[in-house]
């Protein structure tokens, strides 16, 4: 669910299936298909955000893998995975979820963590307001606490209504929050813009949250 975007991505769908196909025929993986992307996808969003210790991958402090380890370790944990895939899967990730150092020896997430990493974001002014995409079913529960990170380290907005209808669509019925964020701003909390256009924050109380009318 977290990938149901995936099905479209920055090349449009049904592009990528044959991008993929095309990038990989060189090395004879002609048989390649977008469900191998989705599931490589989840599976470093796994590792790399979650769960690096399922397969033994070491993480430095801020959050990056050596790509040799991770090919090697998810392998022999019975996944199979090689560097052009991984590469693939970075390159066309609709949402830029990973990032890889200059060299491409490393790989980390963009953002959407529960272990803790320094991402080494600096604090942005937000634009003015910010958008939140949730579930009809969890309002009455952020009616009542406001926005909280839950499993994640941060609360994830969005800068475009549409990008957060399509993150609260993965929960449920979608409804889109309004977050005055330079309110929050004014007020001390601190903005980290993802280098995947993320924002993250700690929280969100509620009285920076206007709901849609019922
Ligand atoms: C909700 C995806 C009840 C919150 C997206 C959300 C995003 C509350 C859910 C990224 C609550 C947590 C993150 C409260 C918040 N009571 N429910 N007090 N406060 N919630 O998946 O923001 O595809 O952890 O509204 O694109 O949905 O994974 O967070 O509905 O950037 O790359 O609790 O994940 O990216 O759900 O999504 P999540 P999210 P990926």
């Amino acid at each position: 669910m977290a990938h149901a975007s995936e099905r479209g991505g920055r090349f449009g769908p049904g592009v990528r299936v044959r991008c993929a196909r095309s990038l990989l025929a060189p090395y004879g993986r002609l048989t390649l298909v977008d469900s191998d992307l989705v599931k490589t996808s989840k599976f470093l969003s796994f590792v790399l955000r979650h769960h690096p210790e399922s397969i033994g991958l070491p993480l430095d402090s801020a959050g990056w893998a050596d790509v040799d380890d991770l090919i090697r370790l998810a392998n022999a944990s019975g996944r199979r995975l090689d560097r052009e895939l991984v590469f693939l899967v970075v390159e066309t990730s609709d949402k830029q979820r990973f990032a890889l150092d200059e060299a491409r020896t490393r790989i980390r997430a963009n953002q959407g963590h529960s272990i803790e990493v320094d991402l080494g974001l600096s604090p942005r002014t937000p634009p003015p307001v910010l958008f939140h995409g949730t579930a009809l079913r969890f309002l009455e529960s952020i009616r009542s606490s406001g926005l909280v990170p839950g499993t994640r380290t941060h609360v994830h907005l969005s800068q475009d209504r549409s990008t957060a209808r399509a993150v609260g669509a993965r929960h449920g019925k979608p409804v889109v929050l309004s977050i005055d964020a330079a309110a929050m701003h004014a007020f001390g909390s601190e903005f980290r813009l993802a280098h995947n256009g993320v924002w993250l924050v700690a929280q969100v109380s509620v009285r920076f949250i206007t709901f849609p009318r019922p």
